[in-house]
């Protein structure tokens, strides 16, 4: 049996060659799929689950049709989409998980992250996470007219962009002190996360054992995916086509 692992689709009306990948990507999934965990930022904006853009019509009937292929889905919120919620989640047949899941697979034990979390660098952000993730704002900006989140949501994303040309590259790899920290506290040696677009799997000794961090890529020129089964974790990659 096989579990799957994405991240950071980042859908859009502007790129449908992403939906495209995605469409096929869950058409080709094997026979031996069992559950398909995302983690975070499917969405490249989500302003509540209220919006029925034809694009939210289109991803939930895909995930519907996994369901009734005895595909499970799992969602952990990213940056991008953390006002996705139940609503959503029964519309699609998917299953809502908290920020921090472990994973169980046979005796493997893995700690499944959207990423942001772990940039403790990035100070001015998590004080903006904190805020705009706080449940009372997030009751709030519910109440709000969907037009006036959707422009709200348009604002914010020009401002970051002209922030991100600023700070360009250095945004935003993960701490690696709080990667070890959050580690030891959920007690595993394995984790996996997506947000930063650094594809890669990287392995570091910590308390005198030896750790693995597998990191999801963005998918933008190429869909990334994480398989576990009987043999293991693979990282891998395809080249998305128009
Ligand atoms: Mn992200």
């Amino acid at each position: 049996m096989t579990d799957i692992f994405i991240s950071d689709l980042h859908l859009s009306d502007e790129r449908p060659e992403i939906y495209r990948a995605f469409c096929r990507f869950l058409y080709e999934l094997g026979e031996d799929v069992q559950h398909l965990y995302i983690l975070g930022d499917l969405f490249e904006a989500w302003v509540g689950d209220d919006d029925k853009s034809e694009l939210a019509l289109k991803v939930v009937a895909q995930l519907r049709l996994l369901a009734q292929r005895r595909v499970r889905v799992f969602f952990q919120a990213g940056n991008r989409d953390f006002m996705l919620g139940k609503k959503f989640a029964k519309a699609a047949d998917i299953e809502l998980l908290p920020d921090y899941h472990l994973y169980e697979h046979g005796d493997r034990r893995i700690l499944l992250m959207h990423g942001d979390l772990l940039c403790t660098d990035d100070v001015a952000y998590q004080r903006y996470r904190k805020r705009i993730q706080n449940p009372l704002v997030k009751g709030l900006a519910k109440a709000l007219p969907l037009s006036t989140r959707n422009k709200i949501a348009g604002d914010l994303r020009d401002q970051s962009k002209d922030k991100k040309n600023k700070k360009s590259m250095e945004i935003m790899d993960v701490t690696q002190s709080s990667v070890a920290s959050t580690m030891e506290r959920f007690q595993v040696t394995t984790m996996i996360h997506g947000h930063t677009h650094r594809p890669d799997v990287h392995s570091f000794e910590h308390a005198g054992k030896e750790h693995k961090r597998y990191v999801l890529g963005d998918w933008h020129d190429s869909l990334w995916w994480i398989a576990i089964d009987t043999n293991g974790l693979t990282l891998n990659s395809a080249p998305i086509t128009n």
